[in-house]
């Protein structure tokens, strides 16, 4: 069997989790569908006992959306454990997530429970789960600011009552690469074990910019599920970005030896799908969707782009459904590029006219930034009728 990660999203349950989000069950249906048109392995559709709104959605992505495995989250007590049931039971492949928090911190101030407390109660609740389904996952809380060994005895402990995942959260983005890698490391040798069946999984919080890299050390360790969210929303700064992993697993085979089952060229119009729904933009220069991923401004790196691509793109924007690099017109472009953008606009000039528009362009673009394809065919009109159009920039052509 190809030893490949699995690729859980959790944008309908952590990410809509981000401030001021709230998706209705008509737009989670939708994300969840272009969801399993990526093709992720499970898509984590909710928290049911949360609202009645989310019950509405979780039940009907569980009905209509075909493909991944639904998981549905819930706390460690019965009444969560049966409503996430009854929202995920018409699924092909339902799977419950449970979680209770492992660290001392949660344990004292929020739970209220001691060490025995919790083992109980997650060998009950995770049996209950196991009693609906048997696709049962289990997630300590907290688990990077936990005792390690106890960690692992609460992970030993859900895996005897049933669970087939267990999932170690880096719950507040406090983990670095190498101690959350050792973690995993140990989770993988003492709780998984030989177990074909058990899969060690990473769920990580970018609050210090490190959840793709620590993602990524986990799967090193080896965790064979990944779990995030498409644009890196969630909680705080996010969650791990989905496509930043699964690209990194792709375009860096080399490094990880691992495969992964997404149809990357769905990756973009996931997206914006995303992003329009939530109405949580883009940063412009935000790794594999950003609107600048693919873009180059300087003449050096767009001659080379424009002779071959793969002198300054590691990826082909192709890959992940974003058509061609894009090259923009700015005070850093040089002669090449400004001839592309002409050819691209269907504008032919002789070299004096082409040398007054570059000259002219560069102009603009001192004041402008950006050159658009409308401004650069109203340069080489202002130039070849020797009239100044643009701007209130004085310069003229005889
Ligand atoms: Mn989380």
């Amino acid at each position: 069997m190809e030893d490949r990660v699995r690729i859980f999203d959790s944008t309908l349950r952590d990410g809509e989790q981000a401030p001021g989000i709230a998706l209705d069950p008509d737009q989670k249906v939708a994300i969840a569908s272009q969801l399993a048109r990526l093709g992720v392995d499970i898509i984590e559709a909710g928290f049911p006992i949360s609202s009645p709104g989310d019950f509405r959605a979780v039940t009907r992505i569980a009905q209509e959306v075909q493909g991944p495995t639904i998981a549905a989250l819930a706390r460690a007590q019965a009444k969560d454990v049966d409503r996430a049931w009854e929202a995920i039971r018409h699924a092909a492949d339902p799977r419950i997530h449970v979680f209770l928090a492992t660290s001392a911190i949660h344990m004292q101030h929020k739970l209220r429970m001691d060490e025995e407390e919790v083992i109980t109660t997650v060998k009950t609740n995770v049996g209950r789960a196991r009693d609906y389904t048997e696709n049962v996952e289990y997630s300590p809380e907290d688990a990077t600011r936990s005792d390690p060994d106890f960690v692992v005895a609460v992970c030993l402990a859900a895996v005897e009552a049933g669970a087939t995942t267990v999932n170690i959260p880096d719950t507040v983005g406090y983990a670095t690469p190498s101690d959350y890698g050792t973690l995993i490391k140990r989770v993988v040798d003492e709780v998984k074990g030989n177990r074909d069946d058990v899969v060690v999984s990473t769920h990580c919080h970018n609050d210090l910019g490190l959840a793709v890299a620590n993602s990524l050390a986990a799967v090193e360790a080896g965790a064979r599920q990944v779990e995030g969210a498409i644009n890196g929303i969630g909680e705080r700064a996010g969650n791990t970005s989905i496509e930043e992993v699964v690209m990194a697993l792709r375009v860096r085979a080399d490094a990880y030896g691992v495969g992964v089952g997404v149809t990357t060229e769905e990756i973009y119009e996931t997206s914006k799908l995303v992003s329009e729904q939530t109405g949580y933009p883009i940063q412009f220069n935000k790794a594999i969707v950003g609107r600048n991923a693919f873009a180059h401004e300087s003449g050096i790196h767009q001659h080379g782009v424009l002779r071959e691509r793969t002198t300054y793109e590691i990826m082909d924007p192709m890959a992940v459904g974003m058509g061609n690099s894009v090259i923009v017109i700015g005070k850093h472009s040089g002669r090449a590029a400004f001839k592309h953008s002409l050819d691209q606009l269907g504008i032919e000039v002789g070299d004096a006219v082409f040398e007054r528009s570059f000259a002219r362009m560069k102009e603009v673009a001192d004041h402008s930034g950006e050159v658009t394809p409308d401004e650069i065919r109203a340069i080489v009109e202002e130039v070849i009728s020797g009239i100044e159009v643009l701007d209130g920039v004085t310069a003229s052509f005889q």
